[in-house]
């Protein structure tokens, strides 16, 4: 029986698509006024110096959970500083104090909602359910259209990730107070919001807070996630680890994290009843806490206001001295931040994402004709779907053209040589590639287009394949990042593989796992080393354990790219900008 495929993700699609649009002044409210919370909580988180914040979160610690524990954690944080995280480490504290912020401001009214009516529960139930199991990178897609690459879309989907317990547990707290005292404060002809605010609220403190401090400890775990949207913190740099191999700072960056989770959540668990209340009364402590907080606030939310924007017109000032970049381990990200040395570029900051919300910014941006900086490569679609110019490159910091090599593991040709020969063959143009890539742009299956490209040139396939032995079912695996180019390109050749008999894995992975891959042989073979400049350095790892097969395509380009629109022209025109 033939049923045709359900248009659900096109619906989804035109639905989001609707609300881009009809939103976006709301969007960018919202991402204005969130950003501006964040910055002012970095600012006084960082105000003074760090060593002053440390001491007060470890007092903090000792208070709630005595004092061994806050011993534990001034070490911990010593311990941060001394490694280098403790910028990451406040970028990190920021997002998950406005995220927990939200979710207490939304998460508890929907709880006493839910439980004073049967139907909002009955509703609120499975929508929570449906919230926490639907996994959190999806709600990063619409996020970046609505919020656009940042932090933003990251503390969006982490309150959506990290709501579910507050309203779970206040709900239940509430539900929770027995009936006979609920009845007496009828009895005594309470209002309702007496009953709510001086019986049930007070009776619930401890369940709710318990629900708080889950949501918490979610926003926390979330940070890695977020990070491939471009939130900073302690998140992008375990992401930027993986995505580079490497381990050491990912054990650093990773332990900074529990740190910071043993932290938060002693506190957040045992505000309540804290260790040493008889010492000093919870009162005296939070008020302390409270002005220690809101002075700073004052003084950086009225300077912030006072000082001018000279250089708006600037393109500094206009893309809020923003370069949108891709994935952290990417060669292009470190040819990237090569330029914003060699240049000078000191006041910029490299975004650090993915090449799918890169490209998302890009159409938000152009869309609404909004100045926007990149960092780009030829081949891409993206300069035959809009008007793109490449930045000139006077220090030349992003190489000149390179060419894309085939990388197969030691021992490929011994184990399956027809497979080798055809990757060993395997040569194609730019014009090929992108006639890949459009069909892909333009919504068909990567192994679709490989396909219906494959059918087109015969010949050229035919050369790649001569004198190959055919397969008989041998396995061939090819690693490849989800970058346009490399997933045309692996498509390609993994259907020739294919109908030459073999059978071809292909799996996604970041940069540096896809070179580590194939040199201790868990992969096969890869068509993405970018050489000489892009890859260099990963190639420079791995090249005693793998074999370069040279190049399969000739003539790429790495740079800064803008919209014609932009009317800069050079690298050089960032500077003093
Ligand atoms: N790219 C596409 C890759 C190589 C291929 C330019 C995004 C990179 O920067 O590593």
């Amino acid at each position: 029986m033939d049923i045709p495929k359900l248009p659900l993700g096109e619906w989804v699609d035109a639905i989001v698509d609707w609300i881009t649009v009809a939103f976006s002044s709301v969007f960018s409210f919202f991402t204005d006024v969130i950003n501006w919370v964040l910055n002012l909580i970095v600012d006084v988180l960082s105000a003074g110096p760090s060593i002053i914040l440390m001491i007060i979160l470890s007092l903090l610690v000792a208070y709630t959970s005595k004092w061994p524990l806050g011993l534990f954690a001034w070490f911990g944080l010593l311990l941060i500083a001394n490694l280098g995280y403790w910028d990451s480490t406040i970028q990190t504290l920021a997002i998950v104090l406005i995220s927990g912020f939200i979710t207490v401001l939304v998460g508890i009214p929907v709880g006493i909602w839910c439980a004073q009516s049967k139907s909002v529960h009955r509703i609120v139930t499975p929508t929570l359910d449906f919230m926490q199991t639907m996994p959190a990178f999806v709600y990063l897609i619409p996020s970046i259209l609505f919020f656009g690459i940042g932090v933003v879309p990251g503390i969006v989907a982490s309150f959506i990730f990290a709501i579910a317990p507050t309203i779970r547990m206040t709900n239940l707290g509430i539900q929770e107070v027995p009936n006979t005292l609920i009845e007496a404060s009828d009895a005594f002809g309470s209002t309702s919001s007496q009953k709510l605010f001086k019986v049930q609220l007070p009776l619930a403190t401890s369940t709710i807070l318990a629900g708080v401090n889950q949501s918490i400890m979610l926003a926390l775990s979330m940070v890695v996630t977020a990070s491939l949207v471009g939130a900073p913190g302690l998140g992008a740099d375990v992401y930027r680890a993986v995505s580079q191999i490497n381990v050491g700072q990912g054990f650093e960056a990773g332990m900074s994290i529990v740190f910071i989770a043993i932290i938060l959540d002693r506190i957040t668990q045992n505000i309540r009843k804290p260790a040493y209340e008889r010492l000093v009364s919870r009162k005296v402590v939070l008020s302390i806490l409270a002005l220690l907080i809101i002075v700073p606030a004052i003084f950086f939310a009225i300077s912030k206001e006072a000082v001018p924007n000279e250089h708006a017109s600037g393109i500094g000032a206009q893309t809020g001295y923003r370069i949108i970049g891709i994935e952290p381990g990417a060669g292009t990200m470190m040819l990237a931040r090569n330029a914003i040395a060699d240049y000078d570029l000191n006041n910029w900051q490299l975004v650090e994402g993915s090449s799918a919300g890169m490209l998302a910014e890009l159409k938000k941006a152009y869309d609404k004709q909004e100045p926007i900086i990149l960092t780009g490569w030829s081949p891409h679609w993206m300069f035959s779907a809009y008007d793109m110019k490449y930045l000139d490159d006077p220090l030349g910091s992003f190489g000149g053209a390179e060419d894309i090599h085939a990388i197969v593991r030691k021992g490929l040709q011994r184990d399956v040589p027809g497979a080798y020969t055809i990757l060993d063959q395997f040569n194609w143009d730019v014009n090929d590639m992108e006639q890949v890539m459009l069909k892909m742009a333009d919504g068909m299956d990567a192994a679709e287009a490989a396909d219906e490209w494959i059918a087109a040139n015969a010949d050229k396939v035919a050369e790649w394949t001569k004198g190959a032995r055919k397969g008989s079912g041998e396995g061939v695996k090819l690693v490849y990042v989800a970058w346009e180019t490399e997933i045309a390109s692996t498509n390609v050749i993994g259907r020739v593989l294919e109908q030459y008999g073999y059978k071809v894995t292909m799996s996604q992975v970041e940069v540096g796992p896809m070179f580590a891959g194939v040199a201790n042989s868990s992969a096969d073979a890869m068509v993405a080393a970018w050489l000489p400049s892009t890859h260099i350095e990963y190639y420079a790892t791995y090249k005693e354990d793998i074999e370069d097969l040279g190049p399969l395509l000739r003539g790429t380009k790495i740079g800064l790219v803008v919209p014609e629109y932009v009317n800069i022209n050079s690298i050089e025109q960032l500077k003093d900008n």
